[in-house]
């Protein structure tokens, strides 16, 4: 299997993984420059060139979360995914979507105002910020009350998986991950996320994946932290 990867984004999630796993693969990817990865995976798969793409069985499939379903479903032999009679099992589908269908989407979101307003995401109304607010006009969950629901959550499961870890652990650990960089919080002053965080990443599989993706260390986009600027500076 061929993983399109760019250091530092969503593709860390399929290498995980397959690490997890031990699926076989290989990357693409040029490293460090994030521009030449991207435009080795817009020459292969135009019509989506967003990452990850991966390429396996002949065709491409693209969207990390549909990915790590199919991957697991396929090569897992019962790991990384609850029973589906368990009760662990809608906690983890619920996690599998919610990393990109609230967290992602509300954390880029706040991202897209602040670039078009010119100001850092701090300088945002606050009701975008901290959500709903009785007296506010803007009726939004916004980021820190969404924390607040992942932090409980982990308070009382050890797991995004339930009991034990899961694919869903692997789709949340990235959007965490970024919350310091897209909207300036974070995740580790949460007690239980950060328990959570030590936990997963003293994985074996997770220092396997660091090596792999970040040959280089930790590349946060090469952007400043909550600050609106939508490309590296040269
Ligand atoms: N929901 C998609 C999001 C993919 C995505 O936005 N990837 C980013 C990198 S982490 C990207 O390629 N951005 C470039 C663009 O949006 O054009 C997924 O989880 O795969």
């Amino acid at each position: 299997m061929l993983i399109y990867h760019i250091e530092g984004r969503r593709s860390f999630r399929v290498i995980w993984l397959c690490e997890e796993l031990g699926i076989p693969y290989q990357l693409q990817f040029k490293r460090g420059d994030l521009l030449g990865s991207m435009m080795a995976l817009r020459t292969a798969y135009p019509l989506m060139p967003i990452v990850p793409v991966i390429e396996d069985r002949g065709g491409y499939m693209m969207e990390s979360g549909a990915i790590l379903e199919v991957l697991t479903a396929r090569y897992g032999k019962g790991r990384l995914a609850p029973e589906v009679e368990s009760p662990d099992y809608p906690g983890h589908v619920q996690w599998m979507h919610f990393a990109e269908g609230t967290l992602m989407a509300r954390l880029t979101g706040e991202r897209f105002v602040s670039m078009a307003m010119q100001v850092p995401v701090t300088a945002l109304p606050k009701g975008y910020r901290h959500g709903i607010e009785p007296l506010n006009a803007v009726m939004m969950v916004g980021p820190s009350q969404i924390f607040s629901y992942v932090d409980d959550y982990l308070s009382h499961h050890a797991y995004f998986g339930g009991a034990r870890f899961s694919a869903a652990d692997i789709m949340m650990h990235f959007s965490l991950r970024v919350a310091k960089l897209l909207v300036a919080i974070d995740t580790g002053s949460y007690p239980n996320i950060a328990r959570w965080q030590r936990e997963v990443q003293g994985r074996p599989a997770y220092s396997r994946t660091v090596a792999a993706a970040l040959p280089d260390g930790m590349n946060e986009y090469m952007l400043p932290e909550g600050q609106p600027l939508p490309f590296p500076q040269p």
